[in-house]
Protein backbone atom coordinates (compact mmCIF):
# COMPACT_ATOMS: atom_id res chain seq x y z
CA UNK A 1 0.00 0.00 0.00
CA UNK A 2 1.17 3.55 -0.86
CA UNK A 3 1.70 6.09 2.01
CA UNK A 4 -0.90 7.89 0.81
CA UNK A 5 -3.35 4.68 0.97
CA UNK A 6 -2.59 3.97 4.63
CA UNK A 7 -2.75 7.95 5.00
CA UNK A 8 -6.40 7.06 4.06
CA UNK A 9 -7.27 4.25 5.32
CA UNK A 10 -5.88 5.59 8.84
CA UNK A 11 -7.99 8.43 8.56
CA UNK A 12 -11.30 6.63 7.59
CA UNK A 13 -10.98 4.85 10.78
CA UNK A 14 -10.62 7.44 13.02
CA UNK A 15 -12.97 9.47 11.25
CA UNK A 16 -15.58 6.68 11.37
CA UNK A 17 -14.62 6.07 15.56
CA UNK A 18 -14.90 10.04 16.61
CA UNK A 19 -18.29 10.14 14.34
CA UNK A 20 -19.61 7.12 16.31
CA UNK A 21 -18.84 8.88 19.50
CA UNK A 22 -19.19 12.74 18.28
CA UNK A 23 -22.49 12.02 15.64
CA UNK A 24 -22.94 13.64 12.59
CA UNK A 25 -23.03 17.44 13.93
CA UNK A 26 -19.91 16.53 16.17
CA UNK A 27 -17.43 15.52 12.95
CA UNK A 28 -16.90 17.61 9.58
CA UNK A 29 -14.76 15.94 6.46
CA UNK A 30 -16.53 17.57 3.85
CA UNK A 31 -13.83 20.38 2.13
CA UNK A 32 -16.38 23.03 2.03
CA UNK A 33 -17.51 22.72 5.46
CA UNK A 34 -13.93 22.28 6.98
CA UNK A 35 -12.33 25.33 4.32
CA UNK A 36 -13.08 28.05 7.75
CA UNK A 37 -11.07 26.24 10.04
CA UNK A 38 -8.26 25.07 7.55
CA UNK A 39 -6.83 28.23 7.03
CA UNK A 40 -5.74 31.00 9.91
CA UNK A 41 -7.71 34.71 9.47
CA UNK A 42 -4.63 36.34 7.58
CA UNK A 43 -4.58 33.38 4.97
CA UNK A 44 -1.07 32.81 5.26
CA UNK A 45 -1.08 29.24 6.89
CA UNK A 46 -3.45 27.22 4.53
CA UNK A 47 -3.74 23.73 5.64
CA UNK A 48 -6.30 20.44 4.82
CA UNK A 49 -7.32 18.75 8.29
CA UNK A 50 -7.94 15.25 8.02
CA UNK A 51 -11.48 16.03 9.56
CA UNK A 52 -13.03 18.55 12.03
CA UNK A 53 -14.53 17.62 15.48
CA UNK A 54 -16.35 19.49 17.38
CA UNK A 55 -17.10 18.52 20.86
CA UNK A 56 -20.52 19.44 22.75
CA UNK A 57 -19.06 18.86 26.22
CA UNK A 58 -15.74 18.26 27.90
CA UNK A 59 -15.88 14.49 28.18
CA UNK A 60 -16.39 14.68 24.30
CA UNK A 61 -13.32 16.62 24.07
CA UNK A 62 -11.69 13.89 26.50
CA UNK A 63 -12.99 10.98 23.88
CA UNK A 64 -11.79 12.79 20.94
CA UNK A 65 -8.21 13.12 22.09
CA UNK A 66 -8.18 9.46 23.37
CA UNK A 67 -9.59 8.05 20.05
CA UNK A 68 -6.88 10.51 18.03
CA UNK A 69 -3.78 9.31 20.02
CA UNK A 70 -4.96 5.74 19.38
CA UNK A 71 -4.71 6.65 15.86
CA UNK A 72 -1.25 9.03 16.29
CA UNK A 73 -3.10 11.60 14.82
CA UNK A 74 -2.15 14.85 15.47
CA UNK A 75 -4.62 17.62 17.04
CA UNK A 76 -4.96 21.27 16.57
CA UNK A 77 -7.06 23.64 18.85
CA UNK A 78 -8.99 26.11 17.71
CA UNK A 79 -11.19 28.66 19.05
CA UNK A 80 -12.57 32.30 16.77
CA UNK A 81 -9.24 31.18 14.61
CA UNK A 82 -8.51 35.07 15.07
CA UNK A 83 -4.92 34.46 15.81
CA UNK A 84 -2.26 36.69 13.81
CA UNK A 85 0.17 33.86 14.27
CA UNK A 86 -1.04 31.23 12.97
CA UNK A 87 -1.34 29.06 16.27
CA UNK A 88 -4.67 27.70 15.52
CA UNK A 89 -4.38 26.45 11.96
CA UNK A 90 -3.74 22.69 10.60
CA UNK A 91 -0.91 21.71 8.37
CA UNK A 92 -1.61 21.05 4.71
CA UNK A 93 -0.52 17.26 5.38
CA UNK A 94 -4.38 16.30 5.67
CA UNK A 95 -3.51 14.14 8.45
CA UNK A 96 -4.53 16.66 11.39
CA UNK A 97 -7.62 17.01 13.03
CA UNK A 98 -8.82 20.50 14.13
CA UNK A 99 -10.45 20.11 17.58
CA UNK A 100 -12.75 23.06 17.78
CA UNK A 101 -14.06 24.32 20.73
CA UNK A 102 -17.14 26.34 19.14
CA UNK A 103 -20.17 24.31 20.78
CA UNK A 104 -18.98 24.55 23.99
CA UNK A 105 -20.04 27.74 24.40
CA UNK A 106 -21.95 28.23 27.80
CA UNK A 107 -21.51 31.32 30.15
CA UNK A 108 -21.88 28.51 33.62
CA UNK A 109 -21.73 31.26 35.95
CA UNK A 110 -21.54 35.24 36.80
CA UNK A 111 -20.85 35.98 40.52
CA UNK A 112 -21.25 39.83 40.98
CA UNK A 113 -20.12 39.94 44.70
CA UNK A 114 -16.84 37.65 44.66
CA UNK A 115 -16.25 39.08 41.03
CA UNK A 116 -15.84 35.93 38.69
CA UNK A 117 -17.08 34.94 35.34
CA UNK A 118 -17.17 31.06 34.49
CA UNK A 119 -17.62 29.74 30.87
CA UNK A 120 -16.61 27.22 28.18
CA UNK A 121 -13.65 27.74 25.91
CA UNK A 122 -16.00 28.62 22.99
CA UNK A 123 -17.60 30.90 24.70
CA UNK A 124 -16.89 34.09 22.39
CA UNK A 125 -14.88 36.92 24.35
CA UNK A 126 -17.70 39.58 23.83
CA UNK A 127 -20.31 37.06 24.82
CA UNK A 128 -18.52 36.76 28.41
CA UNK A 129 -18.35 40.66 28.44
CA UNK A 130 -21.74 40.89 27.77
CA UNK A 131 -22.82 38.74 30.62
CA UNK A 132 -20.34 40.23 33.04
CA UNK A 133 -22.01 43.90 31.83
CA UNK A 134 -25.24 42.39 32.25
CA UNK A 135 -23.71 41.49 36.53
CA UNK A 136 -22.88 45.41 35.98
CA UNK A 137 -19.07 44.23 36.26
CA UNK A 138 -16.16 44.29 34.33
CA UNK A 139 -14.74 41.25 32.04
CA UNK A 140 -11.06 43.62 31.64
CA UNK A 141 -10.08 41.57 28.03
CA UNK A 142 -10.65 43.81 25.31
CA UNK A 143 -9.18 44.05 21.74
CA UNK A 144 -10.57 44.49 18.07
CA UNK A 145 -11.18 40.75 17.37
CA UNK A 146 -13.52 40.25 20.47
CA UNK A 147 -16.96 39.67 18.95
CA UNK A 148 -15.24 36.35 17.10
CA UNK A 149 -12.49 35.45 19.72
CA UNK A 150 -13.34 32.83 21.91
CA UNK A 151 -12.31 32.37 25.46
CA UNK A 152 -9.95 29.25 24.90
CA UNK A 153 -7.85 31.19 22.34
CA UNK A 154 -7.66 34.18 24.10
CA UNK A 155 -6.46 31.85 27.11
CA UNK A 156 -4.07 29.85 25.20
CA UNK A 157 -2.32 32.80 23.58
CA UNK A 158 -2.22 34.66 26.71
CA UNK A 159 -4.07 37.79 24.98
CA UNK A 160 -2.98 41.32 25.49
CA UNK A 161 -5.20 43.84 23.72
CA UNK A 162 -6.44 47.55 25.05
CA UNK A 163 -6.48 47.50 28.52
CA UNK A 164 -3.53 45.86 30.00
CA UNK A 165 -1.95 49.13 31.15
CA UNK A 166 -4.34 48.99 33.90
CA UNK A 167 -5.80 45.38 34.30
CA UNK A 168 -2.62 43.37 33.13
CA UNK A 169 -2.43 40.47 30.47
CA UNK A 170 -5.25 37.41 30.78
CA UNK A 171 -2.71 35.18 32.41
CA UNK A 172 -3.59 37.24 35.63
CA UNK A 173 -6.98 37.31 34.95
CA UNK A 174 -7.13 33.02 35.16
CA UNK A 175 -8.49 32.25 38.45
CA UNK A 176 -9.00 28.74 37.45
CA UNK A 177 -9.03 26.13 34.69
CA UNK A 178 -9.97 22.82 33.42
CA UNK A 179 -8.09 21.20 30.95
CA UNK A 180 -7.86 18.29 28.61
CA UNK A 181 -4.62 16.54 28.76
CA UNK A 182 -2.33 14.57 26.16
CA UNK A 183 -3.93 11.18 27.38
CA UNK A 184 -7.79 12.49 27.72
CA UNK A 185 -7.32 12.95 31.21
CA UNK A 186 -9.86 16.06 32.51
CA UNK A 187 -7.75 18.23 35.02
CA UNK A 188 -10.54 19.94 36.63
CA UNK A 189 -9.14 23.40 38.56
CA UNK A 190 -12.23 25.46 38.14
CA UNK A 191 -11.46 27.17 41.81
CA UNK A 192 -12.74 30.61 42.44
CA UNK A 193 -10.04 31.42 44.42
CA UNK A 194 -8.48 35.09 44.70
CA UNK A 195 -5.60 33.06 46.26
CA UNK A 196 -4.24 30.05 46.01
CA UNK A 197 -0.91 29.14 46.40
CA UNK A 198 -1.21 24.81 47.63
CA UNK A 199 1.40 23.64 45.00
CA UNK A 200 2.52 24.30 41.66
CA UNK A 201 0.40 26.94 39.85
CA UNK A 202 -0.18 24.01 36.97
CA UNK A 203 -2.47 25.98 35.20
CA UNK A 204 0.21 28.65 33.85
CA UNK A 205 1.74 25.67 31.66
CA UNK A 206 -1.81 25.97 29.64
CA UNK A 207 -2.02 29.98 29.55
CA UNK A 208 -0.28 31.14 26.71
CA UNK A 209 1.49 27.80 25.08
CA UNK A 210 -1.26 27.88 22.50
CA UNK A 211 -2.17 24.61 22.79
CA UNK A 212 0.86 22.66 23.01
CA UNK A 213 0.39 21.45 26.43
CA UNK A 214 -3.02 20.64 26.56
CA UNK A 215 -6.76 21.71 25.79
CA UNK A 216 -8.09 24.27 27.69
CA UNK A 217 -11.83 23.75 28.06
CA UNK A 218 -13.70 25.89 31.01
CA UNK A 219 -12.25 28.66 32.49
CA UNK A 220 -13.32 30.92 35.73
CA UNK A 221 -11.84 34.34 34.88
CA UNK A 222 -11.20 37.39 37.07
CA UNK A 223 -13.89 40.31 36.97
CA UNK A 224 -13.22 43.74 37.61
CA UNK A 225 -15.72 46.30 38.87
CA UNK A 226 -17.27 48.44 36.35
CA UNK A 227 -16.14 52.20 36.45
CA UNK A 228 -19.13 54.31 36.17
CA UNK A 229 -17.32 56.96 34.57
CA UNK A 230 -14.78 57.12 31.18
CA UNK A 231 -13.01 59.53 29.52
CA UNK A 232 -11.50 59.05 26.32
CA UNK A 233 -9.10 61.15 23.62
CA UNK A 234 -8.03 61.23 20.55
CA UNK A 235 -4.45 63.59 20.89
CA UNK A 236 -2.13 64.55 17.47
CA UNK A 237 0.86 64.48 19.18
CA UNK A 238 4.00 65.85 16.94
CA UNK A 239 6.48 62.81 17.92
CA UNK A 240 6.79 59.93 20.27
CA UNK A 241 8.78 61.63 22.36
CA UNK A 242 6.15 63.77 23.52
CA UNK A 243 3.50 60.39 23.55
CA UNK A 244 5.86 59.23 25.79
CA UNK A 245 5.61 62.58 28.00
CA UNK A 246 1.90 62.60 27.76
CA UNK A 247 2.40 59.15 29.13
CA UNK A 248 4.30 60.45 32.14
CA UNK A 249 1.64 63.08 32.92
CA UNK A 250 -1.42 61.00 32.32
CA UNK A 251 0.11 58.61 35.41
CA UNK A 252 0.61 61.24 37.11
CA UNK A 253 -2.65 63.06 36.93
CA UNK A 254 -4.96 60.71 36.23
CA UNK A 255 -2.59 57.96 37.98
CA UNK A 256 -4.24 54.47 38.53
CA UNK A 257 -7.60 55.44 36.28
CA UNK A 258 -5.30 55.62 32.97
CA UNK A 259 -6.85 52.42 31.36
CA UNK A 260 -5.31 52.50 27.81
CA UNK A 261 -2.78 54.43 26.22
CA UNK A 262 -2.62 53.60 22.61
CA UNK A 263 -0.07 55.05 20.10
CA UNK A 264 -1.03 55.66 16.44
CA UNK A 265 1.32 56.47 13.95
CA UNK A 266 -0.25 59.21 11.11
CA UNK A 267 0.23 56.44 8.64
CA UNK A 268 -1.98 53.36 10.65
CA UNK A 269 -5.29 56.46 10.15
CA UNK A 270 -4.42 57.17 6.77
CA UNK A 271 -5.04 53.53 5.44
CA UNK A 272 -8.27 53.71 8.28
CA UNK A 273 -9.37 56.72 6.04
CA UNK A 274 -8.18 55.11 2.88
CA UNK A 275 -10.05 51.99 3.34
CA UNK A 276 -13.23 52.56 5.43
CA UNK A 277 -15.90 55.51 5.93
CA UNK A 278 -14.61 56.71 9.35
CA UNK A 279 -12.77 59.97 9.47
CA UNK A 280 -10.59 61.11 11.92
CA UNK A 281 -11.66 64.20 14.15
CA UNK A 282 -8.50 65.81 14.73
CA UNK A 283 -5.62 67.40 12.14
CA UNK A 284 -3.65 65.03 10.18
CA UNK A 285 -0.45 64.72 12.67
CA UNK A 286 2.61 62.50 12.76
CA UNK A 287 1.16 60.40 15.66
CA UNK A 288 -1.81 60.47 17.87
CA UNK A 289 -2.36 59.13 21.03
CA UNK A 290 -6.10 57.70 22.14
CA UNK A 291 -5.75 57.64 25.85
CA UNK A 292 -8.75 56.09 28.14
CA UNK A 293 -9.43 56.48 31.77
CA UNK A 294 -12.03 55.11 33.65
CA UNK A 295 -13.29 55.76 37.40
CA UNK A 296 -16.52 55.36 40.00
CA UNK A 297 -15.76 59.13 40.95
CA UNK A 298 -17.30 61.85 38.69
CA UNK A 299 -14.54 64.10 39.11
CA UNK A 300 -12.79 61.82 36.58
CA UNK A 301 -13.92 64.20 33.56
CA UNK A 302 -12.22 67.10 35.05
CA UNK A 303 -9.06 65.53 36.04
CA UNK A 304 -8.97 64.38 32.20
CA UNK A 305 -9.65 67.98 31.46
CA UNK A 306 -7.11 69.39 33.46
CA UNK A 307 -4.78 66.89 32.18
CA UNK A 308 -5.41 67.94 28.40
CA UNK A 309 -5.47 71.67 28.92
CA UNK A 310 -1.30 70.92 30.53
CA UNK A 311 -0.36 68.75 27.27
CA UNK A 312 -1.80 71.87 25.10
CA UNK A 313 0.13 74.41 26.94
CA UNK A 314 3.23 72.23 26.94
CA UNK A 315 2.99 71.38 23.24
CA UNK A 316 3.02 67.89 23.77
CA UNK A 317 -0.63 68.05 22.17
CA UNK A 318 -1.24 69.74 18.97
CA UNK A 319 -4.85 69.17 18.68
CA UNK A 320 -7.09 66.81 20.18
CA UNK A 321 -10.55 65.60 21.18
CA UNK A 322 -12.15 64.51 24.32
CA UNK A 323 -15.21 62.41 23.65
CA UNK A 324 -18.91 63.97 25.03
CA UNK A 325 -20.70 60.38 24.74
CA UNK A 326 -20.20 56.98 24.56
CA UNK A 327 -20.49 56.86 20.71
CA UNK A 328 -18.10 59.65 20.24
CA UNK A 329 -15.61 57.45 22.57
CA UNK A 330 -16.65 54.27 20.40
CA UNK A 331 -15.85 56.30 17.02
CA UNK A 332 -12.58 57.02 18.28
CA UNK A 333 -11.88 53.27 19.34
CA UNK A 334 -13.46 52.36 16.07
CA UNK A 335 -10.72 54.49 14.02
CA UNK A 336 -8.04 52.59 16.21
CA UNK A 337 -9.61 48.66 15.99
CA UNK A 338 -10.10 49.54 12.28
CA UNK A 339 -6.07 49.64 12.16
CA UNK A 340 -5.76 45.53 10.98
CA UNK A 341 -8.16 45.48 8.74
CA UNK A 342 -7.42 48.40 6.80
CA UNK A 343 -3.47 47.20 6.84
CA UNK A 344 -5.09 43.88 5.70
CA UNK A 345 -6.43 45.99 2.52
CA UNK A 346 -3.87 48.14 2.31
CA UNK A 347 -1.99 44.86 0.85
CA UNK A 348 0.89 42.63 2.00
CA UNK A 349 2.05 43.53 5.76
CA UNK A 350 5.23 42.09 7.43
CA UNK A 351 3.55 41.73 10.88
CA UNK A 352 5.97 42.53 14.09
CA UNK A 353 4.16 42.31 17.53
CA UNK A 354 6.96 43.50 19.97
CA UNK A 355 7.84 44.83 22.89
CA UNK A 356 10.28 47.21 24.78
CA UNK A 357 11.04 48.61 27.72
CA UNK A 358 8.56 51.99 27.58
CA UNK A 359 10.45 54.71 27.76
CA UNK A 360 12.60 53.42 24.96
CA UNK A 361 9.69 53.47 22.73
CA UNK A 362 10.84 56.60 20.91
CA UNK A 363 14.13 55.29 20.56
CA UNK A 364 13.33 51.76 19.17
CA UNK A 365 11.22 53.63 16.24
CA UNK A 366 13.90 55.87 15.55
CA UNK A 367 16.10 52.88 14.92
CA UNK A 368 14.01 50.35 13.62
CA UNK A 369 12.92 53.14 11.18
CA UNK A 370 16.75 54.00 10.28
CA UNK A 371 17.38 49.48 9.92
CA UNK A 372 14.37 49.70 7.90
CA UNK A 373 15.58 52.41 4.98
CA UNK A 374 18.67 51.31 5.07
CA UNK A 375 17.56 47.11 4.91
CA UNK A 376 14.31 47.41 2.81
CA UNK A 377 14.22 50.53 0.68
CA UNK A 378 10.87 51.43 -0.05
CA UNK A 379 9.17 49.32 2.69
CA UNK A 380 6.64 51.59 5.04
CA UNK A 381 6.40 50.92 8.54
CA UNK A 382 3.03 51.05 10.08
CA UNK A 383 3.86 51.42 13.63
CA UNK A 384 0.95 51.49 16.48
CA UNK A 385 0.11 49.72 19.28
CA UNK A 386 0.02 49.75 23.28
CA UNK A 387 2.43 52.16 24.24
CA UNK A 388 1.39 51.84 27.83
CA UNK A 389 2.64 48.63 27.90
CA UNK A 390 5.84 48.90 25.60
CA UNK A 391 3.74 46.82 23.01
CA UNK A 392 4.31 48.30 19.51
CA UNK A 393 2.97 46.52 16.06
CA UNK A 394 5.67 47.75 13.91
CA UNK A 395 4.03 46.56 11.02
CA UNK A 396 6.24 46.89 7.36
CA UNK A 397 3.75 47.28 4.20
CA UNK A 398 6.38 45.47 1.81
CA UNK A 399 6.24 45.05 -2.02
CA UNK A 400 6.22 41.41 -3.28
CA UNK A 401 9.80 41.62 -3.58
CA UNK A 402 10.82 42.74 0.13
CA UNK A 403 11.83 39.69 1.68
CA UNK A 404 9.68 39.17 5.10
CA UNK A 405 11.99 37.18 6.64
CA UNK A 406 15.17 39.47 5.99
CA UNK A 407 12.29 42.32 7.60
CA UNK A 408 11.52 40.02 10.58
CA UNK A 409 15.04 39.90 11.53
CA UNK A 410 16.04 43.17 10.42
CA UNK A 411 13.03 44.74 13.38
CA UNK A 412 13.51 41.83 15.71
CA UNK A 413 17.42 42.79 15.75
CA UNK A 414 16.36 45.81 16.54
CA UNK A 415 14.30 44.63 19.52
CA UNK A 416 17.39 42.75 20.67
CA UNK A 417 19.23 45.58 21.44
CA UNK A 418 16.34 47.42 23.07
CA UNK A 419 16.59 44.20 25.58
CA UNK A 420 12.60 43.39 24.19
CA UNK A 421 10.71 40.42 23.54
CA UNK A 422 9.37 39.53 19.50
CA UNK A 423 6.42 38.60 20.47
CA UNK A 424 4.61 40.92 23.46
CA UNK A 425 0.64 39.62 22.44
CA UNK A 426 0.22 37.17 19.72
CA UNK A 427 2.00 34.91 20.88
CA UNK A 428 4.59 32.76 18.34
CA UNK A 429 2.71 30.42 16.48
CA UNK A 430 3.93 29.21 13.39
CA UNK A 431 4.60 32.89 12.06
CA UNK A 432 7.51 32.96 14.78
CA UNK A 433 8.81 29.90 15.37
CA UNK A 434 12.14 30.23 13.76
CA UNK A 435 12.58 33.93 15.17
CA UNK A 436 11.67 32.05 19.12
CA UNK A 437 14.23 30.36 18.61
CA UNK A 438 16.50 32.89 17.22
CA UNK A 439 16.12 35.25 20.25
CA UNK A 440 15.71 32.86 23.04
CA UNK A 441 18.26 31.10 24.68
CA UNK A 442 19.28 27.20 24.44
CA UNK A 443 18.15 26.87 27.86
CA UNK A 444 15.27 28.62 27.80
CA UNK A 445 14.25 26.53 24.63
CA UNK A 446 15.29 23.05 26.38
CA UNK A 447 13.44 23.78 29.06
CA UNK A 448 10.40 24.38 27.01
CA UNK A 449 10.77 21.11 25.66
CA UNK A 450 11.26 19.05 28.53
CA UNK A 451 7.91 20.61 29.96
CA UNK A 452 6.70 19.57 26.37
CA UNK A 453 8.33 16.15 26.43
CA UNK A 454 6.92 15.36 30.15
CA UNK A 455 2.67 16.94 28.65
CA UNK A 456 3.10 15.80 25.36
CA UNK A 457 5.08 12.83 25.38
CA UNK A 458 4.05 11.93 21.35
CA UNK A 459 4.13 15.20 20.10
CA UNK A 460 0.64 15.32 19.17
CA UNK A 461 -0.97 18.60 20.62
CA UNK A 462 -0.49 21.48 18.19
CA UNK A 463 2.94 20.32 16.42
CA UNK A 464 4.82 22.89 14.49
CA UNK A 465 3.44 25.44 16.60
CA UNK A 466 5.71 27.36 19.24
CA UNK A 467 8.88 25.36 18.94
CA UNK A 468 10.07 23.35 16.46
CA UNK A 469 12.55 20.57 16.39
CA UNK A 470 15.57 22.25 15.67
CA UNK A 471 17.99 24.65 18.00
CA UNK A 472 18.86 27.45 15.87
CA UNK A 473 22.50 28.85 17.29
CA UNK A 474 22.12 32.67 18.74
C1 LIG B 1 -4.15 45.37 17.77
O1 LIG B 1 -3.46 45.88 18.64
C2 LIG B 1 -4.01 43.92 17.49
O2 LIG B 1 -4.98 46.01 17.13
C3 LIG B 1 -3.65 43.63 16.03
O3 LIG B 1 -3.11 43.33 18.36
C4 LIG B 1 -2.32 44.14 15.62
O4 LIG B 1 -2.81 43.94 13.28
C5 LIG B 1 -1.94 43.92 14.14
O5 LIG B 1 -0.76 43.75 13.87
ZN1 LIG C 1 -2.31 44.67 19.82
Amino acid sequence: MSQEMTRDATNHDLVARLSARLGPAGVLTQEADMAPYAVDWRRLFPGRPACVVRPASTAEVADAVRLCRAAGAAMVPQGGNTGLAGGAAPDASGTQVVVSLARMNAVRAVDPVGLTLTAEAGCVLGTAQAAAEAAGRLLPVSFAAEGSAMLGGVIATNAGGLNVVRYGMTRGLVLGLEVVLADGTVVDGLRALRKDNAGYDWKQWFIGTEGTLGLVTAAVMRLAARPRHVATALLAVPDPDAALRLFTLAQEELGDCIQAFELISGLSLDLVGRHSTLTRPVEPAPWYVLLEAASSLPALREAAEGMLGTAFERGDALDGVLAESGQQAAGLWALREGITEAEAKEGRGVKHDVSVPITAIPAFLEAAGRALAEGAPGARANAFGHMGDGNIHYNVLAAPDHDGDAINRLVHGVVDRFGGSISAEHGIGQYRVAELLRHRRPEEIALARRIKAALDPDGLLNPGKVLSGQILPR
